[in-house]
């Protein structure tokens, strides 16, 4: 929940108070709204200034303001937050405001704006607007532009926004550390001018990676590579919230990264335009079509389409290992093998032994296992055909004829017009029909793949472990 208390929007809550120059006191500090759901909040609208289109948080919100004089203030809190990844598994990670990711500040080109920061963190911090023009000792970069905030204490950062984009902010103190607990958030500057590059809807999330072993809750921040959760927004399929649009509107989805490797986002549909980086607007006539956007590592990406084939349609990290939850990856591979004799065997010495299928892995999609505490499948979620078989970054574009402007809310599974499904027609060659695809050596296999000898150790068997990525 959100809560508000004396910040409400862009009103002018202060609007009488004399403008304020130079050092702020204390006492004016503004109060922090916190909001710990993971459910996506309406966007903030514009009551007063320029008028724009908010940006929706996926899973998240824009925080709140205040306006003192002709600053517009903003208060957030560094300190530890708990985040559900999906149902099943919570991380217990460091955010702002109740949050990881922090809430998105939205502002307008030309604003000046005052930055509270506070330190709850059980050490000292920084803040980085990554992207924006500002005064070198505005730069948050511990020791070089600034002495660290220290654990108790609040820090004030003033500066005017001189151009619109899409930009982010994060710790530049105890980097690796602060980043791998889960500290950013967005910053959107929106244009001056309301008709600038304007869109109907636009959408913000942050990428960023999580080792969490099965059964415990924090993650291990010095891992590099080995990563078995990746989060938009701290969140993972089927966590993440669907992109709802309108036929026919104009969409923007915009993305920063923050992880450890780069993140080729594609999506199914419609051809886009990357219309923004956290350098700048791209000029129109530069933008080419593309259906994926490669995304690096300290990169930001917006791009913008109209919105108008109807359909569920996924939008996901093309990495395949970007689309899986906690798993393995010392798996052998079992295609063509048959091991139902091997796997009784191991079952002697590992209860629960699960190897790899033998026609392939989507049955992990499909089935039931024991999971261990506070984790999630590899491959999991179902829509209206059956299972989905993804995890981690993957979401839906729901394009609907018909919802009002601002809904946002989960139409629910497309409704195909008839005759535009793929369909199964009967095939000559075809094998006798069978429940489960047969695999292909109930004779003698083809090619012996990696066939694990019941004389291994155990704890060199590749079960599925739900460990490591
Ligand atoms: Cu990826």
């Amino acid at each position: 929940m959100i809560s508000r208390r004396a910040i409400l929007g862009s009103a002018a809550v202060l609007a009488g108070a004399s403008a304020v120059s130079g050092r702020v006191q204390a006492a004016s500090i503004p109060e922090a709204p916190t909001s710990t759901t993971n459910t996506m909040q309406a966007p903030l609208v514009p009551t007063s200034g320029p008028d724009y289109q908010p940006v929706v948080t996926l899973n998240g919100w824009t925080l709140p303001w205040r306006m003192n004089g002709d600053w517009k203030e903003f208060h957030l809190v560094a300190e530890p937050v708990v985040r559900e990844f999906a149902p099943g598994m919570v991380a217990h990670l460091w955010g702002y405001n109740g949050q990881s990711p922090g809430p998105t500040i939205e502002a307008v080109e030309g604003d000046k704006v005052r930055i509270f920061v506070t330190n709850k963190l059980p050490e000292h911090t920084t803040v980085h607007w990554h992207g924006l023009l500002l005064p070198n000792g505005m730069d948050g970069v511990t020791g070089l532009t600034q002495p660290p905030i220290g654990v108790g204490k609040t820090f004030v950062y003033e500066f005017v926004l001189t151009k619109s984009g899409t930009f982010m902010y994060h710790p530049h103190a105890d980097e690796m550390v602060q980043m791998a607990m889960g500290m950013m958030g967005f910053f959107v500057v929106h244009p001056k001018d309301p008709a600038f590059r304007r869109v109907d809807r636009d959408f913000v999330f942050l990428m960023s990676a999580y080792d969490i072993d099965p059964g415990t809750y924090l993650p291990k921040v010095s891992e590099m590579t080995n990563f078995n959760m990746w989060t938009w927004n701290s969140r993972v399929f089927p966590g993440i919230d669907p992109f709802v649009a309108a036929k026919g509107d104009k969409v923007r989805i915009r993305f920063g990264n923050l992880t450890m490797t780069n993140h080729p986002i594609h999506m199914h549909g419609h051809d886009f335009k990357v219309s923004c980086t956290d350098g700048g607007w791209v000029p129109e006539a530069a933008a080419w079509p593309e259906v994926t956007v490669d995304c690096a590592v300290g990169q930001m990406r917006a791009f913008d389409f109209v919105a108008d084939k109807p359909g569920d349609w996924a939008i996901h990290c093309h990495k395949s290992h970007h689309t899986m939850n906690a798993m393995g990856h010392d798996l052998r591979n079992f295609v063509g093998t048959k091991k139902s004799d091997l796997v009784k065997s191991v079952r002697k010495l590992v209860p629960d032994y699960m190897p790899m299928g033998n026609a392939g892995m989507a049955d992990m999609g499909e089935m039931e296992m024991p999971l261990p505490d506070n984790t999630l499948p590899m491959m999991t979620g179902f829509a209206q055909f059956g299972a989905l078989e993804m995890g981690g970054m993957f979401s839906v574009v729901k394009v609907r004829e018909g919802l009002a402007s601002g809904d946002y809310r989960d139409p629910g599974w497309f409704k195909h017009p008839q005759g535009t499904v793929a369909y199964e027609v009967a095939s000559v060659d075809a094998p006798p029909p069978s429940k489960k695809a047969a695999p292909q050596s109930n004779s003698k296999p083809a090619v012996e793949m990696n066939v694990v000898k019941p004389s291994k150790t155990p704890s060199k068997i590749p079960a599925m472990n739900h460990k490591g990525h």
